[in-house]
């Protein structure tokens, strides 16, 4: 991974555990300038976590950056690849009471929150239930879980461009069962035998892995799969995409009303085969008022470079307001 368009490496300056209720502890730290603009960062997936290089987006003499590992994943426990790993307290509504609370914990009054993938589905959730906590949106791949979202990525749509890789992702699925691909993999996700639920893991995190890139990037796909990570990510995913991430169908969309008065950017890929462009230019069309900036040379991931131009571009242009 190329992430030269980006600011340098730096180290937290503080970090800790939150105790969000139910069991989940949080882990969470901070970077950059303690006196600076609050932002938050929110992983995609659900499931993956949060990496060094994410405080990268954002000038570290102007921001106050904070990252979290969301319920069950990252370094965040109990993890969703614990044997036993119960699911029932992680959904949208207890990450935003989270970020409710981590907020409220670090005495941030409002702050901007960034999101891309899963990110910015949770960060539209985040923003429609708290508008008044947040100064600012940005907002990458966007991906708002309605149903041709995700049957395009887990039903068929995607294997149009990459029926090599789609082979591999039917692969640990019997014949008769592929016609409902999210419900059989729930099935294998949840098998407390890890001949099971490990193969599906990986060919689940794979799929995701070898698509996310305008071109395969061996780095993505061997983290993604090694498997500690793809379980929790696979299960996470899996687990918020059978409940349509408990939203109805277009609400994220429809919620625009309460949130555009917020400034905002959406940065899109328009080679995203993973959150396909049809998606931002809906949330455009809903929301003329926020930037758009379509990326012309780049997939999703916000590795490309590309993507990072164009989103530390909108850190930037926010970073003294
Ligand atoms: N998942 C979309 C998403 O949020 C369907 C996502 N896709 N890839 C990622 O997140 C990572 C690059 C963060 C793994």
């Amino acid at each position: 991974m190329n992430l030269d368009a980006l600011y340098p490496p730096i180290e937290p300056y503080d970090d800790g555990v939150l105790l969000v209720g139910d069991g989940h502890r949080v882990a969470w730290e901070v970077s950059g300038n303690p006196d600076g603009k609050p932002v938050v960062f929110l992983h995609g997936g659900p499931g993956a976590g949060t990496s060094e290089w994410h405080r990268r987006f954002f000038d570290p003499e102007k921001y106050r950056i904070v990252l979290f590992d969301q319920r069950g994943c990252g370094r965040s426990t109990p993890h969703a690849s614990a044997p036993g790993a119960d699911l029932r307290f992680v959904t949208t509504a207890h990450l935003i009471a989270d970020l409710e609370l981590l907020r409220r914990n670090l005495g941030i009054a409002k702050w901007q929150v960034f999101g891309g993938s899963w990110g910015s589905a949770l960060a539209l959730a985040y923003a429609q239930a708290h508008p008044d906590a947040v100064t600012e949106l940005i907002l990458r791949g966007i991906f708002t879980l309605r149903r041709a979202e995700l049957e395009w990525f887990y039903e068929g749509g995607a294997a149009a461009l990459f029926p090599d890789l789609w082979e591999d992702f039917l692969a640990p699925i019997p014949v008769l069962e592929r016609n409902r691909m999210l419900e059989a993999y729930h099935r294998r996700l949840a098998d407390p035998d890890p001949a099971v639920h490990v193969p599906a893991a990986v060919a689940w995190s794979t799929w995701e892995a070898s698509t996310i890139t305008l071109r395969p990037d061996a780095e993505t796909i061997a983290r993604m799969s090694e498997p500690e990570a793809a379980v929790a990510f696979a299960r996470i995913e899996n687990h918020f995409f059978v409940n349509r991430g408990w939203f109805s169908e277009g609400q994220l969309i429809a919620g625009v009303e309460a949130i555009r008065h917020i400034p905002a950017v959406i940065v899109q890929g328009r080679y995203d085969a993973c959150t396909p462009m049809m998606t931002a230019w809906d949330l455009h069309r809903a929301w003329p008022e926020a930037e758009f900036v379509m990326v012309e040379d780049a997939g999703h991931a916000a590795s490309e470079p590309g993507i990072q131009r164009a989103l530390r571009g909108a850190t930037d242009r926010f970073a003294d307001d």
